[in-house]
C-alpha cells in the first residue's frame, strides 16, 4: 500500500487547525499487521516522519503469524503513527478501517461459517457487515485557551476564535483528553437503519483515551447539554444481547453471549446482532427505535469511573440511534464453533521460557509536561529494552505502576496469550489481543512468539495522550540469542 503525502496541498483554502502538524508529516502503522519493521510504522526508521511530496510503501502481507491458519486476523486499522504526535492526527481522522476475511470467513453468509455478510458487486463492499470506530471530540468555543507544549506552554496558550465550531484538541500538556461529543465513523449522532435480519458490527475503540461499554438499550432521550455525549437515556433498559465472535486477534473458537462489552482505545470486538427480535424473543417491527449506548462513565483522561459501572443507571449515553426497517433474506448463522485458538505451552513449558516484566510509571513532570517511563526510562527509539530471538517466546508481565490510571498497553507485531492477570476477570481474556487493558495497579502476565522477522518494533500506551509523552519502548527481534 502506497500512502502519499498531499497534505501541503488545499485546494479550499481551509485552515488546517493543526493537522499533520508539525512540518505537515505523518506515519502510517497498520494497527497489527503482521508486518516487517520497515513497513511497520515505527519511529525506528522515519523519526521525522513523511514529508509532503514524499510517499512511503509499505508491503502489508495479511498473513497470519508463523503461516498458522489458527493466527488468522479479521479486524485490522491503520492511523497515524508519527513520534510525539500520534493523537492529534488520529483524533483528526488519519484513520482507515481494515476488514480482512480468510478461510470460512469469506465475507459471504453461504460458505463457511456462514457469519453475517453479503458481497454487493455494486459497492465492493459486504452488506451486513459495518465496522464502526468509536471517538469522542470536543468542538473550540473559541475562548478556550489551547496550550501547545512546542509553542505556548509558558503563555498559558493562545485562543483560536477563528477555530469556533472546529474539533478541539488540547493535546499538551494534558495526561488524557475526553471529548464531550460522542461519534461513530466520524459521526456525531448517527443514525443507522438496519434490516429486520443478523448484521456483524466492527467495534474499533478510536478515542484517544476514552473507555466505553457498550450496551443495546430501550428508553427516552433527553437532552443533557454539557455532559459527555451531549444526550442521555431516560428509563433506559437493555432489549438486545450481542453475541460476540471475534476480539482483536480474530474469531474466537467459540461464540460469547454478552449483555454489555467494553471498548478501550485501540481494541477492537466484533459481534453478531440480530435485529429480528428483541432479547426477550419478541419480533421487532418495522420503526422500532433502540440505541447503542455508552454506559462507563469517564469524566476525564485518567481512568473510568468502575463504580458507576452498572450502577449508576443515570449514565446511558446514546451513541448511535438503531431504526428497525424491512425484513430482509438473512442466511447467516451464528456457528457454534470457530476458528481454533493456536497453543499456549503447558506450566512446565512456560516457567523454561525467557520472562521480561515492563513497569508503566508516572515520572511527574518535565518543564512542566507530565511525562511517563517504562522500566525508568522515556521512550529513545534508539535504546531498546529487549531483544528476543527470532523464532522463540517469552512470557512478558506488564504492570501498572500506577493506582489512578488506566492503560491500554499496544504491543506491536504478534498477538498475546494473556496467561494471569491480578485485577477483576475479563469475559474474552482467554482470546488473542493485541492491546493490554490494565487498570490501575494491576499486572498481567501473557505469552507471545516472534516469529517471521527480525528487526526493531515498539510497544507503547494507546492512550495516545500517553503514547505521545514517551510511554513507549522500543524491542528487537534478533537472530541469534536473545538479550
Ligand atoms: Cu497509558
Amino acid at each position: 500500500m502506497r500512502f502519499e503525502n498531499h497534505l501541503d496541498e488545499n485546494p479550499l483554502n481551509r485552515d488546517r487547525n493543526n493537522f499533520g502538524a508539525p512540518n505537515l508529516t505523518f506515519l502510517t502503522h497498520l494497527h497489527n499487521g503482521h508486518t516487517a519493521p520497515e513497513s511497520d510504522g515505527n519511529p525506528n526508521y522515519r523519526p521525522q516522519a513523511y514529508l509532503p511530496g514524499e510517499f512511503s510503501d509499505n508491503l502489508y502481507l495479511n498473513w497470519p503469524a508463523g503461516n498458522d491458519d489458527r493466527e488468522c486476523q479479521s479486524f485490522f486499522w491503520f492511523h497515524d503513527h508519527k513520534m510525539d504526535h500520534t493523537g492529534a492526527d488520529v483524533y483528526k481522522g488519519m484513520v482507515g478501517l481494515f476488514p480482512i476475511y480468510s478461510t470460512n470467513d469469506e465475507g459471504d453468509e453461504t460458505k463457511g461459517w456462514r457469519l453475517p455478510g453479503v458481497p454487493n458487486a455494486q459497492t465492493g463492499r459486504i452488506d451486513y457487515d459495518i465496522p464502526l470506530a468509536l471517538y469522542d471530540c470536543v468542538m473550540d468555543d473559541g475562548i478556550t485557551p489551547h496550550r501547545d507544549f512546542h509553542t505556548n506552554l509558558a503563555t498559558g496558550g493562545v485562543v483560536h476564535p477563528e477555530w469556533w465550531g472546529q474539533t478541539f484538541f488540547k493535546h499538551y500538556p494534558d495526561t488524557g483528553f475526553v471529548g464531550d461529543i460522542f461519534t461513530v465513523n466520524g459521526t456525531a449522532f448517527p443514525v443507522l437503519e438496519v434490516k429486520r435480519r443478523k448484521y456483524r458490527l466492527r467495534f474499533l475503540g478510536a478515542s484517544i483515551s476514552r473507555c466505553y461499554e457498550i450496551k443495546f438499550q430501550t428508553g427516552t432521550l433527553r437532552a443533557a447539554p454539557g455532559t459527555q455525549g451531549q444526550w442521555q437515556l431516560d428509563g433506559a433498559q437493555q432489549c438486545m444481547r450481542m453475541t460476540q465472535i471475534a476480539s482483536e486477534g480474530g474469531l474466537l473458537p467459540a461464540p460469547v453471549v454478552r449483555d454489555t462489552c467494553e471498548i478501550w482505545p485501540a481494541k477492537r470486538r466484533e459481534f453478531i446482532l440480530d435485529f429480528s427480535k428483541y432479547q426477550d424473543g419478541s419480533p421487532t417491527h418495522k420503526g422500532d427505535v433502540l440505541y447503542l449506548t455508552n454506559i462507563l462513565d469517564m469524566p476525564n483522561g485518567r481512568k473510568p469511573n468502575f463504580n458507576n459501572n452498572g450502577v449508576n443507571p443515570n449514565f446511558n449515553v446514546p451513541l448511535m440511534r438503531i431504526v428497525i426497517g424491512d425484513d430482509a433474506p438473512d442466511n447467516s448463522l451464528i456457528p457454534p464453533r470457530m476458528r481454533a485458538s493456536p497453543p499456549v505451552p503447558n506450566a512446565t513449558q512456560l516457567a523454561a521460557l525467557p520472562k521480561r516484566t515492563f513497569t508503566l510509571e508516572r515520572s511527574g513532570s518535565a518543564g512542566g509536561e507530565i511525562q511517563w517511563q517504562i522500566n525508568g526510562f522515556p521512550f529513545n527509539p534508539l535504546a531498546p529494552l529487549a531483544f528476543p530471538a527470532k523464532g522463540s517466546a517469552e512470557v512478558w508481565t506488564i504492570q501498572n505502576g500506577g493506582g489512578g490510571w488506566t492503560h491500554p498497553f499496544h504491543l506491536h507485531m504478534e498477538e498475546h496469550h494473556i496467561l494471569s492477570r491480578t485485577g477483576r476477570p475479563r469475559p474474552d481474556d482467554t482470546t488473542r489481543e493485541d492491546v493490554v487493558a490494565l487498570d490501575p495497579s494491576e499486572t498481567v502476565t501473557l505469552y507471545r512468539q516472534f516469529r517471521d522477522f527480525t528487526g526493531p518494533y515498539v510497544a507503547h500506551c494507546h492512550n495516545l495522550a500517553h503514547e505521545d509523552h514517551a510511554m513507549m519502548f522500543g524491542w528487537n527481534i534478533v537472530d541469534g540469542p536473545a538479550h
